[in-house]
């Protein structure tokens, strides 16, 4: 009877303290004070010694048996705290998903990368290849090779930016013509070309629509039986395509030492329609693009036979169409990385 006392006074003292607990360490601490190893209920086979043999077995029982009681009741209490720090969790972390979500800002192209898209769609589709090539070029590319020899005045007109000391011949291009000269050049069998080449040009000028570092493209056409024809209806059709079929496009003779007979080409001003404005400085026409028959001296400098070959090739800036097509005043503000210019372009076309 006295065993039993003593396993009611210890559970009631339990039952008592595991009511105010509410927290996991709190419950190992009640644990550890109980079944720890100074804990009452350890400490109970303490009395083993002095307990006569004969009932040593009955009290070994005893033992476990209270050991276990106390056990189930912490184990119990545990699950339950458990269960209701779960319980809290969720509630606090509860998502709803019905709530309107954040929008999420997209980028958009930069109007360079749009323009030149566009140049690149309108070739592409009359069948022509993109063509790359490197912006360091040698001397010879960029200009021997275009019948601009050393001393030529068409030197001074572009004034480059050459490298130093020992690469002296080689200069940042100041004409994407040097990639038309390589294709020339690579082509093995000097048969048909037909390319676009679009790429980064730099020259000695700075205002407000020139810029040092700009983006230009330029195509090349070679075959039998290439005419000025071809390149009227070429350069027409592309204007059309990429100013608005009402564009009109007129040819006017010009000189380039690449190119014999070489033109320049003018659209009716998009501003005024023709009529005359500030923009076309009352001409009612816009200058676009540059273009000529591929003078034979180049055809032949590299290893064309240019009684057999003709050719016609056009360049201009790209940077002048987006200006024209986006309205952008400044040149510089294409390149200035400016976010409240970059912004403005956040849309689609024809929005
Ligand atoms: C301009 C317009 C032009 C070319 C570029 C060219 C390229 C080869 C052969 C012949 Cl490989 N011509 N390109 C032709 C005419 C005009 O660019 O205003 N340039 C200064």
């Amino acid at each position: 009877m006295e065993k039993e006392q003593e396993r009611k006074n210890i559970i009631e003292s339990l039952e008592k303290e595991l009511k105010v607990i509410k927290t996991k360490n709190d419950l190992a601490n009640l644990k550890a004070l109980y079944l720890g190893k100074n804990g009452i209920v350890t400490n109970l086979s303490l009395k083993m010694k002095d307990i006569p043999n004969e009932e040593k077995r009955e009290y070994g029982k005893f033992l476990n048996e209270i050991k276990d009681e106390v056990s189930l009741k912490l184990e119990t209490l545990l699950k339950e705290i458990e269960r209701k720090e779960l319980e809290e969790k969720l509630a606090s972390e509860k998502i709803d998903i019905t709530l309107p979500s954040k929008k999420i800002k997209k980028g958009s192209l930069h109007p360079m990368t749009r323009i030149q898209n566009e140049f690149e769609d309108i070739f592409v589709s009359m069948g022509y290849t993109v063509y790359d090539g490197p912006e360091i070029e040698s001397d010879k590319n960029c200009f021997q090779k275009l019948n601009i020899p050393k001393g030529h005045p068409a030197r001074d007109a572009q004034d480059t930016f050459y490298l130093k000391d020992e690469y002296e011949n080689f200069l940042i291009r100041s004409q994407t013509s040097t990639a038309q000269v390589r294709a020339m050049e690579e082509n093995k069998e000097k048969g048909p070309i037909r390319i676009v080449c679009p790429g980064k040009v730099y020259r000695r000028d700075e205002d407000a629509t020139h810029s040092h570092q700009f983006m230009q493209i330029e195509g090349l056409v070679i075959d039998e039986n290439v005419s000025m024809a071809d390149l009227k209806g070429t350069l027409e059709l592309f204007c059309k395509k990429i100013l608005g079929e009402k564009t009109n496009v007129r040819f006017r003779p010009s000189y380039f030492p690449f190119t014999e007979p070489s033109v320049e080409v003018d659209v009716t001003c998009f501003k005024c329609g023709g009529k005359g404005c500030s923009l076309c400085k009352q001409t009612g026409w816009i200058e676009v693009l540059g273009a000529g028959m591929v003078h034979p001296n180049v055809l032949e400098m590299s290893g064309y036979d240019s009684k057999k070959y003709q050719g016609f090739a056009f360049g201009t800036g790209m940077d002048r169409f987006a200006m024209f097509k986006y309205g952008i005043p400044d040149i510089r503000t294409i390149y200035g990385n400016d976010i409240r210019f970059l912004n403005q372009f956040d849309r689609k076309d024809g929005e």
